[in-house]
């Protein structure tokens, strides 16, 4: 994030309050030996803790508790009520600026450093019980770890007993869907363009173990609203070890937080078919779910597509989709090829995201394809469904399954560009 490198330096911390953990330094060092890969991790996410003696416990101001916002402070300033969320000694180093997402135990706002005026997205996690806690760990774990150009990138971490506080990059650029519905042309080499970004992302992420779980349109974010900006994953809250690759905390299909999550409150149609069997998973569900979100990217639609769940499962089970209306007409058999290789039942025959790089239709960038606008289709498809969807669920604009999200909330403006050094083999650089 940042014109430079991201890193936010400790800072004289120990002076006020923080201190940052060798520990975590130590313990990333450790797994890279052990793993013996190309990818290194983040060398500048720095875990910091509060002290439990420190000089601002003393003064009282260590306590967890939200302080209710009076009406007027409210009216006054909007911002105020999530402010309130956020400890003392985040808000002396940054300025919060703006709610721009919020889940159950979650918000993310828009901050700026205080000393270095860079723009930063800080997400708060509430840690409630033992299992919050483990969930937390492992997500921050992850984080912790990766690095490179479509992953997004961890700065430093707070943690109190009950709240982790991750401060990441600021991504300004925008949801992959709300760009395509934004621009007034979408082409087949617009699509392969942001899918090379996602597989080289997801490539790096298998090749280190890692496991996504929750990949669909609104967890890819563009870094800036440029058009050469780069395409970012976000949100590891369901990303875990794979077994075959690690010994850490592994990927559990039967996890019932889990699949309560994923299928009660959250967006059933990216599933892969092992999941919904329950069978042992592996990064190949993140294969299938690139195949969902390609199939969105080229017509504005699902593949698969119920308003019941059970019918909706049968359909992912049986693999059940066809690339019938429009546009399909319109599009390539490569495009369709791609596809079809990714909806594969057998997570054995599916694509891993390197066959994907060396897809015939991403490395050509779709230049012997297709090169009519899908624009108007994609756009009709997409605000068809989306309309479909608030007259079955009027009260919720993420209503469980009911429509191909975009998140809402405002949009952060541009932000300065991080200088990444993208370290991974897997990458296919095309974007800054
Ligand atoms: C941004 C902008 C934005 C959302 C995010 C970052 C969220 C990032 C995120 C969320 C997670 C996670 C990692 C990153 O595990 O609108 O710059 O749940």
């Amino acid at each position: 994030m940042g014109s430079s490198s991201g890193k936010v330096l400790p800072e004289s911390s120990a002076k006020s309050g923080y201190f940052c953990t060798i520990k975590s330094v130590v313990e990333l060092r450790k797994v890279k030996k052990l793993d013996g890969e190309r990818c290194k991790p983040n060398p500048h996410a720095c875990l910091w803790r509060w002290r439990s003696d420190n000089r601002a416990s003393k003064e009282g101001n260590s306590k967890e508790v939200t302080e209710p916002v009076p009406l007027e402070e409210r009216l006054r300033n909007p911002n105020a009520k999530f402010r309130a969320k956020f400890d003392p000694r985040i808000t002396a180093r940054y300025d919060i600026k703006a709610l721009i997402g919020r889940g159950s135990f979650s918000r993310v706002v828009r901050a700026e450093h205080r000393r270095t005026r860079k723009p930063f997205a800080i997400k708060l996690l509430e840690v409630r019980g033992r299992e919050g806690h483990e969930a937390c760990q492992a997500e921050l774990g992850i984080l912790r770890r990766v690095n490179h150009a479509n992953i997004i990138r961890l700065a430093e971490v707070f943690e109190t007993p009950h709240r982790v506080y991750l401060v990441l990059e600021l991504a300004t650029g925008g949801e992959l869907l709300e760009r395509v519905v934004a621009r007034g042309t979408f082409r087949e080499c617009d699509a392969t363009r942001a899918l090379v970004m996602v597989a080289s992302g997801l490539c790096y992420l298998h090749t280190l173990g890692v496991i996504h779980r929750d990949l669909k349109p609104e967890n890819l974010l563009y870094y800036h609203p440029g058009q050469d900006s780069r395409l970012i994953i976000t949100d590891f809250g369901l990303a875990c070890w794979d077994n075959k690759s690690s010994d850490r905390k592994e990927c559990k299909t039967s996890e019932t937080k889990d699949w309560a999550l994923r299928t009660l409150c959250g967006t059933p149609e990216y599933l892969a078919p092992e999941m919904l069997a329950r069978r042992p998973i592996s990064s190949a569900v993140d294969m299938w779910a690139l195949g969902v979100i390609t199939y969105i990217l080229l017509s504005g639609s699902l593949p698969f597509d119920h308003n019941s769940r059970p019918r909706l499962f049968r359909a992912i089970l049986r693999g059940n989709y066809s690339f019938h209306g429009n546009p399909w007409n319109s599009v390539s058999t490569l495009a369709k090829s791609f596809i079809e290789r990714l909806l594969t039942l057998d997570p054995n025959d599916r694509m891993t995201a390197e066959d994907a790089l060396k897809h015939p239709w991403l490395v050509s960038m779709a230049a012997s394809s297709s090169n009519k606008n899908l624009h108007r289709s994609i756009s009709r498809n997409l605000q068809q469904r989306a309309s479909q969807a608030s007259s079955r669920c009027p009260s919720s604009s993420s209503a469980p399954g009911s429509k191909i999200a975009m998140r809402s909330g405002s949009r952060p403006g541009s932000g300065p560009r991080l200088g990444v050094g993208d370290r991974s083999q897997c990458s296919l650089k095309i974007a800054t």
